[in-house]
């Protein structure tokens, strides 16, 4: 199952336009491959890139070998390999933008003998020729997406390798300990067998603890990746859609002062102060006959459900009414911060109060006059991200796959604790042994299944 064996077409020429598609001041159209700066000097009128030293910009034009029309006006720069972000020759035009000179560049490289590159596939190539491993391939399409600038510099810090290199650490431990292993099978005249099974149980027990440390931060990884579910709940008429607003710089949701105005769930993606939130506007929940309203209702009990974070706004100018304690006692095992708005009316319930009642982070606002905002997004961020706020330079697990194999070799070792335990046979504890072994490979691609391998690349975007 190792990807070893290469077939030929991953060593073909491929090109693609590496920069998003539509107005620009320049684009980019990227070659990579054997031929690649043969391709693109069929096509380049200036300096011969085949005489060019590596990485350097040469001012020239893109000439329609066909026709003798000149294309535009362009930089080509020349990286040769092996020091290139594929490890093979590359050439990246930069042409003046616009879709129809780019694509024209393009079509032009590929009537030269390129074949047009699959999304990821520049990134693919430089996995498959060995510059980077999976966690790292995984990496520069976190950098692509990332909402936030903290997701981001987690995400570059990946790109240098610390998950793959920590990864590889537990994989050598466990590879000594089966070199070991080996050796005693092989001689049993040494009996040696006890002396193996406690060697392995030890080492699967501290590989164990060390995937407990990564598997800790994948929580938090997921969320900087996907963004903190964030329900925004509370009765009708509190506030829930302006805080929205507020929080999106935007009026994407209706606000007006009869009670009942959103009916549905709405969802945004947000970044306050550096945390990424999936903020959720939910219709106020209170009783109704309405049946709109009513299923409304409905779907913001299930948002309250599978969020991490709640803000429950109470209109803090009422006295607390009985559907708002109703909520407290609903909300009172997430994480949360109730928000006492409306203190430009005045206020009936103070913070202090509510804070002992319930325990959990209280402040007053006012959305309208933009009064504690700043406060607000001070608390949320405090909530949720002390604990990693040098996330950049700490080893973070950041996406399902990554986890979920982590999780797989950790059961693996267990098991082989448990063996080891009830006196199996060592030979049948090494079976998980060398499960957990190939298992934490997966991670890094070193024995990941090519399937595997093309389905996380074709996810990339073209051009990568
Ligand atoms: N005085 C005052 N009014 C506010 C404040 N925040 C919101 N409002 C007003 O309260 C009314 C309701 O605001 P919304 O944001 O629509 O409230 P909601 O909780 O989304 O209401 P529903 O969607 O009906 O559940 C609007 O008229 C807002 O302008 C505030 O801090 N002070
Ligand atoms: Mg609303």
């Amino acid at each position: 199952m190792k990807i070893m064996a290469q077939t030929l077409t991953e060593f073909d020429t491929i090109s693609a336009i590496s920069t998003p598609i539509g107005e620009g001041g320049i684009s980019i159209v990227r070659t990579s491959g054997e031929d690649a700066i043969k391709i693109v000097n069929e096509i380049f009128k200036g300096a011969d890139l085949s005489k060019v030293p590596t990485h350097t910009v040469h001012y020239g034009h893109i000439v329609d070998p066909a026709t003798g029309k000149t294309i535009d006006e362009v930089m080509a720069t020349v990286f040769r390999a092996p020091k290139t972000f594929t490890r093979e020759d590359i050439v990246e035009i930069s042409c003046h933008g616009g879709i129809v000179v780019t694509n024209h560049i393009l079509q032009l490289i590929l009537a030269q003998g390129a074949r047009m590159a699959d999304p990821g596939e520049f990134t693919k190539r430089a996995f498959v020729n060995g510059r980077i491993d999976l966690t790292q391939a995984e990496s520069v399409m976190d950098i692509i997406r990332a909402k936030t600038d903290k997701a981001r510099q987690v995400a570059v810090g990946q790109l240098e390798g610390g998950l793959m290199h920590k990864v590889k650490a537990m994989r050598q431990e466990i590879l000594d300990t089966l070199a070991n292993v080996e050796v005693n099978i092989d001689y049993p005249e040494y009996d040696a067998d006890q002396v193996t099974a406690k060697q392995m149980a030890d080492t699967s027990k501290d590989v164990i603890s060390q995937i407990d440390k990564l598997l800790k931060t994948a929580q938090e990884g997921t969320i900087l990746r996907n963004g903190l579910a964030t329900a925004i709940v509370g009765q009708p008429n509190v506030g829930k859609s302006s805080l929205l607003n507020y929080l999106t710089q935007s009026d994407k949701a209706i606000v007006t002062d009869v009670a009942g105005t959103t009916r549905d769930t709405l969802e945004e993606y947000v970044s306050v102060k550096g945390v990424p939130l999936k903020l959720i506007d939910t219709a106020g929940i209170h009783k109704t006959d309405d049946k709109v309203e009513q299923i409304g209702v409905e779907r913001s009990q299930a948002a309250l459900k599978k969020a991490d974070l709640v803000l429950l706004l109470i209109d803090g100018s009422q006295a607390l009414s009985d559907e708002d304690k109703v909520l407290i006692k609903a909300t009172q095992d997430k994480k949360r911060i109730i928000i006492l708005n409306k203190l430009d009316l005045g206020q009936k319930i103070t913070v202090d109060e509510l804070k002992e009642k319930t325990g959990s982070e209280v402040i007053s606002t006012s959305i309208l006059q933009e009064k504690n905002l700043d406060e607000l997004e001070d608390l949320i961020k405090k909530l949720f991200f002390s604990g990693i706020e040098n996330s950049n330079d700490q080893i973070m697990v950041t996406n399902q796959r990554q986890s979920g194999l982590l999780a797989k070799a950790k059961r693996e070792l267990e098991d082989v604790v448990q063996a080891v335990n009830d006196d199996i046979p060592v030979d049948i504890a090494q079976i998980d042994f060398n499960g957990a072994w190939d298992t934490l490979g997966e991670i890094t691609g070193d024995s990941a299944p090519d399937e595997l391998i093309n389905t996380l690349f074709s996810q990339f975007c073209l051009g990568k």
